[in-house]
């Protein structure tokens, strides 16, 4: 302190405080932040972002397009399914994301913490502020596990497990191994979720396993979701109703999970057609698909979002419904189709030509019909592969009837897909089946 000043004691504080305050400011890097801006900037950098990303960067070359995504690692989502089931390991589904995103964008590893569309701009949690003339937001959803009492505590225990997230996926199959006897209970939440089939796939496939080691006779399958049905397109549903008759499956429709007590083993479902009246279930496994939303900082937006909190966009051309520069892609908007991988790579081509004709000031002609598609996997050689429009219609690539069990389409979902998606898709050059669809059905129907 003498270093600094010899007058006053009051005087003295006040410059060791300024001192401190112009010091912390560096430290914490506010006095270097910076102020990008950029033609085209991309929030999320997963499926979405990623191919958006490749189009753009080399459309408008390099240092035009700015990608904000926080994670070092980048996951192929859909294989957490085969994971759960001892089919494939975390490593397999897993990338550095700086191999996945295009050259020749800008990546800046980092979270949006607040949008400011009437500015046109986001601000990043390490201080910094980004400037666009367009943007796509493609944040994904949020995985909500503490919405469930008692349920992060559980998955550290033993029969308590979850594909959805990369930190549990894992655990899945070590539980599976460890099944003695019991109820084998599979949760499916009462919100919007990503891939609607992934809750009972994963039932399928332990039931088969359970089978393949001979502990069937011992094992209770029980699926609880809060839907009404057990699968949102009549063609699919009435499969998926057979399959569970004939392999002995409990299905309990509207019964939405609320608690989970580790120490007494137990699980808590509302019934939602009886509001306030419980079922309380003894597990031996437990998988929970958790509650889900839009991303937090998305819904604290209130000009970007519709009453449920996901971007409000056309359903047709994926263009916001106020801003006429900002598009959505993927999990994060409020398109009333599933959530899928399949889904976003059939919006890359909508989004592509519209956001085209924007920055041409030209109309939007290009038009989303919904198409989305599920995997819908149902043991260790078999899937159903469910493909549908905004109108739960059918819109199946291959000509035959896709709603019976095939190991072909297993094989597609195993081998097949993780390439297509790694090489295609997140380079921008996978933009749905619908190009198969028209050649395999010319001349059947
Ligand atoms: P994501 O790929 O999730 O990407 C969102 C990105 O945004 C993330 O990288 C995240 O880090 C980033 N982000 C989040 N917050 C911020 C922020 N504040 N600022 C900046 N960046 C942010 N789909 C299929 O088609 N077929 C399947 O068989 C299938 N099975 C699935 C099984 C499971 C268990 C799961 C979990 C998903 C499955 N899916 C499947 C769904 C598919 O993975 C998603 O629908 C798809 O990844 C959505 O892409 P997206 O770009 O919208 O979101
Ligand atoms: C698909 O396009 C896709 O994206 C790459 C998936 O995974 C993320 C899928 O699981 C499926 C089924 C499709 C649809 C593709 C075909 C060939 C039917």
């Amino acid at each position: 302190m003498t270093m600094w000043c010899k007058g006053s004691k009051l005087a003295s504080t006040t410059v060791q405080e300024n001192f401190l305050r112009e010091l912390k400011r560096f430290s914490t890097g506010s006095v270097l932040n910076k102020k990008h801006s950029c033609k085209l900037l991309i929030v999320g950098g997963g499926s979405g972002g990623c191919s958006v990303g490749a189009k753009y960067a080399s459309k408008l070359g390099k240092g035009n397009v700015i990608i904000i995504e926080p994670s070092e690692k980048h996951y192929y989502q859909p294989m957490f399914t085969l994971i759960g089931g001892g089919m494939k390991t975390l490593e397999n589904s897993c990338r550095p994301t700086k191999s996945v995103l295009p050259k020749n964008a800008v990546w800046l590893k980092d979270y949006v913490v607040k949008f400011d569309p009437a500015k046109n701009q986001v601000m990043l949690k390490g201080g910094d502020t980004v400037e666009y003339e367009f943007m796509v937001t493609a944040i994904g959803l949020q995985l909500n596990f503490n919405a469930v009492e008692g349920l992060v505590d559980a998955l550290k225990t033993p029969g308590v497990c979850s594909n959805y997230a990369p930190e549990y996926v894992t655990k899945t199959f070590e539980d599976l191994k460890k099944f003695k006897e019991g109820n084998a209970i599979f949760t499916f939440p009462n919100t919007p979720v990503k891939c609607a089939g992934a809750p009972q796939k994963i039932m399928y496939i332990a039931e088969h396993y359970f089978r393949k080691t001979g502990r069937r006779d011992k094992a209770n399958i029980i699926y609880n979701t809060s839907l009404p049905v057990i699968f949102g397109v009549k063609k699919y549903a009435c499969a998926l109703n057979q399959l569970c008759d004939e392999r002995g499956i409990k299905v309990n429709l509207r019964h939405n999970l609320i608690k989970v007590d580790p120490a007494k083993k137990e699980a808590v479902f509302e019934n939602l057609d009886s509001p306030g009246s419980y079922m309380t279930l003894d597990y031996s496994l437990l998988h929970v698909s958790p509650p889900m939303s839009a991303p937090k900082v998305l819904q604290d937006c209130k000009e970007l979002v519709d009453s449920t909190g996901f971007l409000d966009v056309s359903k047709d051309t994926l263009l916001h419904k106020k801003f006429d520069n900002i598009f959505g892609i993927g999990d994060c908007t409020n398109l009333p189709t599933s959530k899928t991988g399949a889904a976003v790579a059939s919006q890359l081509r909508t989004l592509r030509l519209n956001l085209d004709s924007r920055m041409k000031n030209e109309e939007l002609t290009a038009k989303y019909l919904g198409y989305t598609s599920c995997p819908l996997v149902t043991g260790y050689n078999s899937c159903i592969l469910a493909e549908f429009d905004y109108n739960g219609a059918p819109m199946e690539t291959f000509p035959v009837d896709q709603g019976k069990e095939r190991l072909s389409m297993f094989m597609m979902k195993k081998y097949i897909m993780p390439e297509l998606y790694w090489n295609l898709m997140l380079r921008g050059y996978w933009e749905g089946p619908a190009i198969f669809r028209k050649i395999m059905h010319l001349g059947f129907r």
